[in-house]
C-alpha cells in the first residue's frame, strides 16, 4: 500500500511525497545498495529518507527487460543484487550491447531528466534485485544536483585530452563522481611514498611535481590545467612515486580509486601509454 502525505514547498507548488512503507531490514539494504553511489551522496536527512520512503522494491528474473529504448520513463533504477547489460539500436541495425551494470549501479535517469524516451534497452543477465525510485520523487530530490554537476565539469571534460575518445555519457558518468579540491600555496596534494586513494583532474591553477630520487630531489615538469596525476598508485597499488604541490592556488577535480577503475577503463590503454613516456623521463622506475 501507498501512502501519501501532502506537501506545500515555499514556491507554492503542491506535490505528493511518495511513502512506500518498508521494513528495517528493507531500509538497511537501500543504504547499502546506494551507500556507493554518488548521486546519493551529501543528502541532507530528509532528502535521504525521502528518496529512501518512496523507493520500491523490484524483483526481476534473468533475461527480463527492465527498460526498453523507446519507451516513456517512469523510474529510476539502483542495483542491489545482480547484473545488467545495456543495448542501444540506431537505425535498422541490431542492438549493440555498450555498458553493464552490477550492484550498486544505477540508470534510467536520462529520460527522467531531459523528458526524453528511453535512450536504451537494460536487461538483466541474472536473477536481480532493483530499487526503484518514481519519477517525482527522482525529479524532486535527485534531478537537481546531478544537472548541475553535469553542467559544471562537462564543458572542462570535454577539454582534458585524455577523455576525448570517450562517449558522453561516459563524461556524463564521470562528472556524477568527480568532487573539486582547492589547495592553498605549497600545499601538498599528494606525498611520495603514500598510499593512494585519489587519481586527480587539474582544473585551474599550477602543481609543480619533485621527487626524491635516492636522496637527491629532482624536479619534473609542472602539471597545468587538464592535467591529471595520481593515476600511477591507482594502476599498480605501488606508493605515491612523487610529490605534487600546489603553485599557487590550485583547483583540481578528483576520482577515487573505486571511480577510477570503473569509469576511466576505457582509457587505462591511453593511461598506461602515457606512462611509458613518464619512464622514458625517468619519472618511474
Ligand atoms: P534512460 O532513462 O534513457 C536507459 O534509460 C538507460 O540506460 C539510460 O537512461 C542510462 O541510464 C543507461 N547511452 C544511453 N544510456 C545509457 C548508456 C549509453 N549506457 C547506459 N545507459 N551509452 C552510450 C551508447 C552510445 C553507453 C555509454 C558507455
Amino acid at each position: 500500500s501507498v501512502s501519501a502525505e501532502s506537501m506545500a514547498p515555499t514556491t507554492g507548488e503542491e506535490f505528493v511525497k511518495v511513502v512506500i512503507p518498508k521494513s528495517d531490514e528493507q531500509r538497511t539494504r537501500i543504504r547499502t545498495s546506494i551507500g556507493t553511489n554518488f548521486l546519493f551522496r551529501n543528502l541532507d536527512e530528509e532528502q535521504y529518507r525521502d528518496v529512501v520512503d518512496a523507493m520500491v522494491e523490484k524483483h526481476v528474473t534473468n533475461q527480463e527487460r527492465v527498460i526498453q529504448q523507446g519507451d516513456i520513463g517512469d523510474y529510476f533504477y539502483v542495483v542491489e543484487t545482480g547484473t545488467f547489460d545495456v543495448f542501444v539500436q540506431k537505425d535498422g541495425n541490431s542492438p549493440a550491447k555498450v555498458y553493464e551494470y552490477g550492484p550498486g549501479g544505477c540508470f534510467g535517469e536520462l529520460a527522467l531528466m531531459y523528458n526524453s524516451p528511453r535512450a536504451a534497452t537494460v536487461q538483466a543477465t541474472s536473477n536481480a534485485v532493483l530499487w526503484a525510485l518514481d519519477r517525482v520523487t527522482f525529479r524532486r530530490i535527485l534531478m537537481e544536483r546531478t544537472a548541475r554537476k553535469r553542467r559544471l565539469y562537462e564543458e572542462f571534460l570535454e577539454e582534458v585530452p585524455l577523455l576525448v575518445s570517450l562517449k558522453p555519457y561516459e563524461r556524463h558518468k564521470i562528472a556524477d563522481a568527480l568532487e573539486s579540491v582547492v589547495f592553498e600555496d605549497n600545499e601538498v596534494v599528494i606525498q611520495q611514498g603514500d598510499v593512494g586513494d585519489n587519481f586527480y583532474i587539474i582544473e585551474s591553477g599550477e602543481a609543480t611535481v619533485t621527487k626524491n630520487e635516492g636522496g637527491v630531489m629532482r624536479v619534473y615538469p609542472s602539471l597545468n590545467k587538464g592535467d591529471y596525476f595520481g593515476e600511477l598508485a591507482l594502476l599498480n597499488d605501488k606508493p605515491r612515486q612523487a610529490t605534487i604541490r600546489a603553485k599557487g592556488k590550485l583547483k583540481c577535480a578528483t576520482l577515487g580509486k573505486k571511480a577510477f577503475v570503473r569509469l576511466l577503463g576505457p582509457v587505462v590503454d591511453i593511461i598506461k601509454r602515457n606512462t611509458a613516456n613518464y619512464r622514458m623521463m625517468n619519472y618511474i622506475e
